[in-house]
């Protein structure tokens, strides 16, 4: 059996040489990309390698090729997780290719002939077991230098639920301290030192931006009563959510229980007005609608309403439950509207709290407050940055 390894562009360049140089009957055992040339892996080109083997031994012993080849792929996919995974649809792969391999024409065929191994000690026997001893040696080593497995530490933070950026970001950091602490030591630090608590006190205007649902208007009436009832404090209550129905009512509901002003704002003309019949609170929430933040004409229309209010308190509401891959696009989405600190809610609805962390590193914003259950108005906090890295390490909980 003949076993080579090509480093190509792509498929069909590889497709062209094996067929050119093995002939019809190779297979292909693996393939997998990788990085060439560049300094320190920077610059360097994307590659693909490509295993194929073919049966030189003609005729009855094509079984001992076909084991031959099962053994490899079995190496090659226990051995090498990650990359090597490609493999995952090997026989699809195999077949897709060697299909097209047996459409070679006569002429291009078996370019490189073989004797067929007629002794085991024959020198053909020897070289074909030197070719695939070094192979599997080289294998090894990519395993064994780490370079397909993950860290433990990797694993730990994945587990948490951390954003493969965030983690990379935090691995980066861990490694170029040098002192003598240990690595989770170093990590909690590091959490610690990226979640910045926002030094605004909400006071004046206060404004909550966020998707539907998330709990901007729980979280106003969670604030209305922290502010009026523990605080003492005077509040006033404005809501530009006219468009979905018993939003209003909802709001509405909490100002006559708490028994602080409230008014309903349909136009921007009525968000001045609004705002100036409150010169006498020391703060006035604003709610608004929830937005689709892939949709520019609705953040717009919100952002000439906010405008309207000259303030620096604008909150971002979004859930800990949120998935990694929506964060970017709501956190993203919502800068048109400038907001200054992020509101985290629903904290007892998730196990794993990586996503307050994700939201911060995506937002570069701080966070100002969490909220933890829909009861008004004491599911609501101020939290550390050390009460935070606890929960997204796993060492807290919120029931
Ligand atoms: N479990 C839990 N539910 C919450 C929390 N905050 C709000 N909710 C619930 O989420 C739902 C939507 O809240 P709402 O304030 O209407 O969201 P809005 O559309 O963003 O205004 C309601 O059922 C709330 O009771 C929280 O911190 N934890
Ligand atoms: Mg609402």
């Amino acid at each position: 059996m003949i076993i080579k390894k090509y480093v190509v562009n792509n498929m069909n360049e590889a497709m062209t040489r094996i067929r050119y140089e093995l002939g019809k009957d190779a297979v292909i055992v693996s393939q997998r990309k990788i990085k060439k040339g560049g300094f320190l892996g920077i610059f360097s080109k994307k590659m693909l390698e490509v295993t194929a083997a073919v049966d030189n031994s003609k005729d009855d012993t094509s079984e001992d090729m076909q084991e031959s080849i099962e053994a490899i792929k079995r190496l090659m996919t226990n051995k090498l997780d990650g990359e090597l995974k490609v493999n995952n649809n090997f026989n699809e792969i195999e077949s897709k290719y060697k299909s097209r391999l047996q459409i070679g024409e006569k002429k291009e065929e078996q370019v490189k002939e073989y004797k067929p191994v007629e002794d085991g000690n024959s020198e053909a026997v020897m070289k074909e077991m030197q070719e695939m001893r070094t192979m599997l040696g080289e294998m090894i080593n990519m395993s064994a230098a780490g370079s397909l497995s993950k860290s433990k530490m990797e694993l730990t933070l994945e587990g948490c639920d951390l954003d493969h950026k965030v983690i990379k970001k935090i691995m980066t950091k861990m490694r170029s301290i040098e002192d003598d602490r240990t690595e989770e030591e170093k990590v909690k630090d590091i959490i610690e030192n990226m979640i910045e608590i926002s030094p605004n006190k909400l006071d004046n205007v206060v404004v909550l931006v966020g998707p539907t649902g998330v709990g901007k208007t729980t979280t106003i009436a969670k604030l209305a009563g922290r502010f009026a009832l523990i605080e003492k404090k005077k509040v006033g209550l404005i809501t530009i959510d006219t468009y979905r129905i018993g939003a209003v009512e909802q709001l509405r509901t909490y100002a006559d229980i708490m028994n602080i002003p409230f008014r309903v704002v349909f136009t921007m003309k009525d968000m001045e007005t609004a705002v100036e019949a409150m010169d006498d609170c020391d703060v006035i929430l604003i709610d608004t609608t929830g937005r689709s933040s892939k949709n520019t004409m609705q953040i717009s229309e919100l952002r000439a309403f906010i405008d309207k209010v000259n303030t620096n308190n604008i909150n971002l509401v979004i859930s800990s439950t949120t998935k990694n891959k929506d964060i970017e696009v709501i956190v993203n989405g919502y800068k048109a509207l400038n907001y200054n600190g992020v509101i985290i809610t629903k904290l007892d609805e998730t196990s794993t709290y990586g996503s307050i962390l994700n939201i911060l590193e995506c937002a570069e914003k701080p966070i100002s407050f969490v909220t933890t259950g829909q009861n008004v108005p004491d599911d609501i906090k101020i939290m550390s940055s050390k009460e935070i890295t606890k929960l997204i390490l796993g060492e807290d909980v919120i029931c």
